[in-house]
């Protein structure tokens, strides 16, 4: 099987595909833009981290697991066809199915842009395509086809882990002007007018598009840079101190060197797909050094 995949995929140095210590398929990106890697488990990107960073930019839990059928705690989970907790079936894993199924090799290829890479998955009655370009900016497009005869509804989350150097010093900047609901209590809440900083436990969902968010990453004199596609909702999310002791996957103190920001399509801005049709959601990520003045 590794064989065959690196016979019809690997790039040279800069894409081979590998057997983890886990006995997972991991493939490695080593270009001059960046290095990265991701699991065939879960189309899960696990690490990205462009030459001109010094630190990486996706977080990865030094108490991840790797196993077959158990998402991975860090790095970009795919959220789909629901977020959270199945609303109709309290035994259906958070999160949805795709995240801990084994997705195929469609594509790749070395393009201006980078090494770009496409990976495919049927949850019927859905097709999905994942299209990741590993450059000097990861970006990544999630594009969903129903091949039911009906229309469905469905949600979706590219639930990506930031590193950070210090979540107490970060702020996140372009979500001021929406709504959120807030997790933890179900209430809704006008937009703040403000960034958000990191005290507590935060878990959000903010309402209606945004532009550009960026994580002001002080700690590490960075700013990380989220522009996101066809996205109607936005997860900011930090589990702070008492959620990180219940998480046997996270490091105790692992909560003040990441958070979460999750380019989505959730309740009230789930998508309704009609028969036959596609819809699509990504992101491009971007780093540069915090100017110094
Ligand atoms: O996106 C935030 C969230 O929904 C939190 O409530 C927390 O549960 C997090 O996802 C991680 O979920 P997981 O199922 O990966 O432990």
């Amino acid at each position: 099987m590794l064989q065959e995949l690196n016979r019809r995929f690997a790039i040279g140095e800069q894409l081979k595909f590998e057997i983890h210590p886990s006995g997972l398929v991991q493939a490695k990106i080593n270009t001059d833009k960046c290095s990265g890697s991701f699991f065939l488990l879960g189309a899960h990107i696990a690490e990205f981290q462009p030459r001109s960073q010094s630190q990486p930019i996706l977080f990865m839990s030094g108490e991840a697991v790797f196993e077959f059928g158990k998402p991975i705690r860090g790095g970009i989970p795919i959220c789909f066809p629901w977020f959270g907790p199945n609303k109709r079936d309290a035994n259906a894993p958070t999160h949805g199915l795709v995240r801990t199924a084994v997705w195929d090799v469609l594509e790749s290829k070395l393009t201006a842009s980078g090494v770009l890479v496409t990976l495919g998955y049927q949850s019927a009655p859905f097709r999905l395509s994942l299209t990741v370009v590993f450059g000097e900016t990861l970006d990544v497009t999630m594009n969903v086809r129903n091949e039911a005869a009906t229309e469905q509804s469905c949600e979706v989350a590219l639930h990506t882990y930031f590193q950070l150097g210090d979540a107490r010093r970060a702020t996140i900047v372009g979500l001021e002007q929406n709504e959120f609901r807030d997790q933890l209590t179900g209430q809704i809440h006008a937009a703040a007018g403000t960034g958000i900083r990191f005290t507590e436990e935060t878990d959000r969902v903010y309402r209606g598009t945004a532009s550009v968010v960026t994580i002001e990453d002080e700690a590490n004199s960075r700013s990380i840079r989220i522009r996101p596609r066809n996205s109607y909702s936005t997860v900011v999310w930090n589990p702070w101190v008492a959620k990180s002791q219940r998480m046997s996957d996270f490091g105790d103190d692992e909560f003040e060197r990441m958070c979460c920001v999750e380019t989505a399509n959730i309740a009230p801005h789930n998508w309704i797909i009609e028969a036959g049709q596609s819809q699509s959601v990504g992101f491009e990520i971007s780093a540069s050094s915090a100017s110094r003045n």
